[in-house]
């Protein structure tokens, strides 16, 4: 005799018989329930046919083979005792009946016990397990205490959401940026996984208020290292979730995620010219806006690096090409494919506080603000380099998904703030 846990997914009531489907605890897969009369109480054969979905139960029975089953096998019940009850649910977990994307946030605590979409955050547990991993093979040091609470910005003026800190003004963080330099000279190699919060109201498949960085800089580090890292990372998540998250990934529909054995490189330079040739509408300076990346993407099979964008572009710490700083060293990493999409930026960093200086100036920026991190320069700091890769745009990339918002459990955009 054996005692099992769920929650109702569906009953199927035919007289003398009901089959009950469980989500059984903990492991979150549906089986059956047999409920037959002989085998249990009669009061208990009744009620098993009456139960809402999510009436949470607590089973004694046995285990029986059964090729037809879903998970092969199912559960005869002698003894049923209901743990909790549920009220009928406003949004059908089965799917049967799909609900809208906004619905089933609106009751995502709900939604988020479906096998299918619990199976996105299984996986992308499995993504970040595999980016420590990495870290700390390359010798990283995990240092989970930059401050969320700020006060300049860090990626540029903005897009920064406000606070009210006692008398003060503050910000929630746009990024480590500024704390994770400063703590090269303590560790070499230094990385958090961390939130960051951006006040952008893009309303794209790409763009949340509230993501998450694997935020990384090191000393003494070439071009080569930083894109090695990353790939390693892509790489890793890749095997990984194909090795530990095969269940999932037939859940979400996947298959096997491709397991890249090489990575590419194109100049931005490069990248224009391609996208010229496919008769895009884009020239030297510009950004790339959704359409531009995704045509890029499609001419990769690998993921790639496209380095060398117009100064303009990016924020004040890249460091300029000494030989033509019309551009900076600032290196982005692209998912391939049709969907692929930015993964990540980063590059090596200027270090001298007075060109830093002048870089802010020239942005808009107060270099008063930012007195300390102008100021750590000073002191016998190494050159250095990092990067930042969005968990969720890795997560999006690797299990397809549709738009960044499905890899949040709670996503923020400038239209969610809810539950
Ligand atoms: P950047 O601003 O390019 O660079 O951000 C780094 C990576 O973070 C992810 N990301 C986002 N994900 C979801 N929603 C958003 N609104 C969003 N914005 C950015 C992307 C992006 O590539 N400090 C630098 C990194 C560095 O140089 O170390 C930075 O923040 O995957």
């Amino acid at each position: 005799m054996e005692t099992i846990r769920g929650w109702v997914w569906n009953v199927r009531d035919i007289g003398k018989l009901k089959f009950i489907l469980i989500r059984k605890f903990p492991e979150n897969k549906v089986y059956q329930v047999v409920v037959k009369k002989g085998n249990v109480p009669e009061e208990i054969l009744d009620a098993a046919g009456k139960y809402n979905p999510e009436t949470l139960l607590e089973i004694q029975g046995e285990w029986k083979d059964s090729p037809k089953a879903p998970n092969g096998r199912e559960f005869v019940a002698t003894s049923i005792t209901v743990i909790a009850d549920s009220k009928p649910t406003p949004i059908d977990l089965t799917e049967k009946t799909p609900a809208e994307f906004p619905t089933r946030l609106e009751y995502r605590y709900l939604d988020l016990r479906k096998p299918r979409i619990a199976a996105i955050f299984k996986a992308k547990d499995v993504i970040i397990d595999a980016a420590r991993e990495v870290m700390r093979k390359n010798g990283f040091t995990e240092a989970a205490f930059y401050p969320m609470i700020i006060a300049t910005a860090t990626e540029g003026g903005a897009e920064l959401f406000p606070l009210v800190y006692f008398d003060k003004e503050a910000f929630l963080a746009q990024s480590a940026q500024l704390y994770k330099q400063s703590l090269v000279p303590a560790f070499g190699r230094v990385f958090a996984i961390a939130p960051s919060f951006r006040a952008e109201k893009s309303r794209t498949r790409k763009h949340l208020t509230e993501f998450w960085q694997i935020d990384a800089e090191v000393a003494f580090v070439t071009k080569k290292d930083l894109m090695d890292i990353q790939f390693q990372i892509y790489r890793r998540a890749a095997e990984r979730l194909n090795d530990k998250a095969a269940d999932e990934l037939k859940l979400l529909g996947v298959g096997e995620v491709p397991v890249p054995n090489r990575y590419e490189t194109i100049t931005y330079e490069e990248a224009i010219e391609l996208l010229q040739s496919d008769g895009v509408d884009i020239k030297k300076g510009d950004d790339f806006g959704a359409p531009e990346e995704r045509q890029l993407c499609s001419h990769f099979d690998v993921p790639f690096f496209v380095t060398e964008f117009p100064e303009t572009e990016c924020a004040f710490y890249y460091k300029l090409r000494e030989e033509d700083p019309f551009y900076a060293e600032k290196m982005d990493f692209l998912a391939p494919g049709e969907n692929g999409l930015e993964l990540s930026s980063g590059g090596p960093r200027e270090h001298d506080p007075e060109k830093l200086r002048q870089r802010m100036i020239a942005k808009g920026l107060r270099p008063e603000a930012f007195g300390w991190y102008l100021e750590m320069f000073e002191y016998g700091f190494p050159p250095h380099g990092g990067f930042g890769m969005g968990v969720e745009r890795l997560t999006l990339a690797l299990l397809q998904l549709d738009k960044i918002t499905e890899a949040m459990p709670y996503p923020r955009t400038p239209d969610i703030l809810t539950p």
